[in-house]
């Protein structure tokens, strides 16, 4: 088999990157470890920024997403029991952000490529990547218990951060950036109406929680916690007197409660690969950085990725040009490292630090005061949680 891109992980990076490239004519394949059930239903993210939104609806694939997303002009911080607005379309000249759950996303990518007659291999196993210093670099697999060989011009490594991409870089040809954090987010989804119509992030002695929305059924919550929080010591109505504890404001409001339909655990942490390029593989999403969620920037960060990559490749395919590729790891590193910092500052702004002390507390509740009050401290939030231009 020979195809000219070959991508591993059909995740947001991996699909849109083979859906940008077959608009440009350019031929590829998607190796995908899990089934497709599994990835079309893993509930993750939930916020697309603007510039997102617009590419998926420019290139095709954002009739549902237009339909069913939940647009929103602002987002709320709540601290000391006050919630207060950051009216994100205002801040920003006019952008917004849609709530549209990821997985939700996928399925309309998986559908628009096979129904395009493209070509992605679920439940690809044991996939290995080779010769990628040379022309002529393959990827090894199992399907169905035989061997097979894509044999590729370039690989994209969109397989997320625990793939085979990052480490097919050798050693010495890459370096790690990384922070963990102390702590992490315990996640679910209720049965309940969401009940406020914006975003809330909130900053409590108790720890961080964010209120969110999936619909106007569903609520999208989490909770801080410990990084290895075990989902089995959180029974559904220790979630519920915890979510309470923590987001019902001095005005009365809390959040409807329902049926979890779903819980999990995250860990927080920030990682960059540098460069993001090797030979003929070029890393994107998850596979090349993490962000911690509180910024809500990575589906949103590999989406930018793909989108360097797609316009790179097709200026090799189409004009014969090395440069953008050349120039790929880059032109992304410095939207990443700005994302990093945006998601860094977010995180450390909303919570709890072990070992924090009561000036700590002063301080974050001060820059909480001043972001909520001053229209420059709030819009430099805007203009980043809305999403940076492209360049
Ligand atoms: P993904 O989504 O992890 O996809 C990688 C795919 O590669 C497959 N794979 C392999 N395939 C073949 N061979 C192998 N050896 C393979 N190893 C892995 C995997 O099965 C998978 O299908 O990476 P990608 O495409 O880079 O996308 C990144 C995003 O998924 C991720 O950054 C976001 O979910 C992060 N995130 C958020 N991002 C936002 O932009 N807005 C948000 O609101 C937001 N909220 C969140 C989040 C992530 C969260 N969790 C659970 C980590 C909220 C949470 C709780
Ligand atoms: C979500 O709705 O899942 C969500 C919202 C905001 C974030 C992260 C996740 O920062």
């Amino acid at each position: 088999m020979h195809t000219q891109v070959g991508i591993v992980g059909a995740g947001p990076a991996g699909l849109v990157l083979s859906h940008l490239l077959s608009l440009q004519g350019i031929e590829s394949v998607v190796l995908e470890a899990s089934r497709r059930q599994y990835v079309e239903e893993r509930v993750r993210a939930g916020v697309l920024e603007q510039g997102t939104v617009d590419l998926l609806v420019e290139t095709g694939v954002g009739e549902r997403l237009k339909r069913q997303g939940l647009l929103h002009h602002g987002i709320e911080l709540s601290f000391l029991g006050r919630r207060h607005p950051i009216p994100l379309t205002e801040l920003t000249g006019g952008k917004s952000i849609t709530v549209y759950a990821q997985h939700e996303l996928l399925k309309d990518l998986i559908k628009t490529r096979l129904e395009a007659g493209g070509r992605i291999l679920f439940e690809a196993e044991g996939v290995s990547l080779h010769d990628l210093d040379s022309t002529t670099p393959a990827i090894h697999f199992r399907q169905g218990g035989e061997l097979k060989r894509l044999s590729c011009d370039f690989i994209a490594g969109c397989d997320g951060s625990h793939g085979v991409c990052r480490p097919s870089i050798p050693e010495g040809a890459r370096r790690v950036y990384e922070r963990v954090y102390p702590f992490g987010w315990l996640g679910i989804l209720a049965q309940a109406p969401p009940l406020s119509p914006e975003i809330i992030y909130t900053y409590h002695e108790r720890g961080f929680a964010l209120f969110s929305m999936r619909s106007p059924e569903i609520t999208r919550l989490y909770l801080q916690c410990a990084p290895d929080e075990d989902t089995a010591n959180w029974s559904d109505a220790r979630i519920w007197e915890e979510l309470d504890r923590r987001l019902t404001t001095s005005d009365g409001w809390t959040p409807a409660q329902g049926p979890i339909l779903q819980k999990g655990v995250t860990g927080m942490h920030s990682v960059v690969i540098e460069p993001m390029q090797y030979g003929r593989l070029f890393l994107a999403g998850d596979a090349a950085h993490i962000v911690p969620p509180t910024g809500a920037k990575g589906l949103n960060l590999a989406v930018a990725d793909v989108r360097v990559l797609a316009k790179a490749l097709a200026g090799y395919y189409v004009s014969g040009r090395r440069h953008l590729l050349d120039e790929y790891s880059a032109t992304c590193l410095r939207r990443v490292w700005k994302v990093q910092r945006f998601s860094w500052w977010m995180t450390s702004m909303l919570h709890r630090f072990d070992g924090d002390n009561a000036f700590d507390q002063r301080r974050q509740l001060a820059e909480l005061d001043y972001v909520t009050s001053s229209r420059a401290a709030a819009t430099a939030l805007a203009e980043n949680y809305v999403g940076l231009p492209m360049e």
